[in-house]
């Protein structure tokens, strides 16, 4: 089998799930950074016309989260029970409804925009936030990871998930101590670091 290449912005986005269980893994995840106008030409070539996508052995195959699931499974950072699994997804879903809200605030009219960013600050944020920080909090083993005692996808997703409020108000952030300290454990792990190093280099 091919090693897997990704085709994405060079934003976080839809992408940087799958960047981050790479990093986890300790495994290179080839990429293919394209900006607009080279997407644009390459785009109608393209089975389902959107990014991300990923090739391996020639084959291509999409949406977002759908690869960083396949990736976390394929390195062991999945669930090892269908229950396990089900707490894994519900979190990657609710990351992908946090992004939704927030790609609202750079799209449309400017009154638009404003109240998108009024409704992340006022209750988006103040609901997802606290959602993330009961689930950590909920977990019997105490390990200041979502499940067990291991880093999976769940505490990968909740690190990037939370990302841009940490970005845009870091003291909000600090009333939800579990997730912060999840936040912390997650940015410090073998791999992980590493590569948030070279993302802050980078500047994105
Ligand atoms: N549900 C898809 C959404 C894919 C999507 O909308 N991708 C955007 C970037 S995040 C895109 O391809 N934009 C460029 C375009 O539509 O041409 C996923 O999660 O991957």
């Amino acid at each position: 089998m091919s090693k897997p290449k990704m085709t994405y912005f060079k934003y976080r986005g839809r992408g940087e799930l799958s960047r981050l269980v790479m990093a986890a893994a300790g495994k290179e995840l080839e990429q293919n950074i394209v900006d607009v106008p080279s997407w644009l030409k390459i785009k109608p070539t393209t089975f389902f016309q959107r990014v991300p996508f990923i090739e391996i052995d020639g084959e291509e195959y999409h949406q977002g989260n759908a690869i960083a699931t396949y990736l976390a499974r394929e390195n062991g950072l999945y669930g090892e029970t269908n229950l396990e699994c089900l707490m894994i997804d519900q979190v990657v879903q609710l990351k992908e409804d946090l992004l939704l809200e927030e790609i609202k605030t750079f799209v449309g009219s400017d009154e638009g925009k404003d109240q998108a960013a009024k409704d992340l600050r006022e209750t988006v944020y103040p609901r997802i936030m606290q959602i993330f920080d009961k689930l950590i909090k909920q977990n019997p083993a105490k390990s200041g990871f979502l499940i067990g005692d291991k880093m999976t996808l769940a505490d990968l997703a909740i690190l990037e998930a939370s990302q841009s409020c940490f970005q845009s108000n870091p003291r909000f952030l600090s009333s939800f101590p579990d997730l912060m300290r999840l936040r912390e454990k997650v940015a410090a792990a073998d791999g992980v670091r590493q590569y948030l190093a070279t993302r802050i280099q980078r500047g994105i």
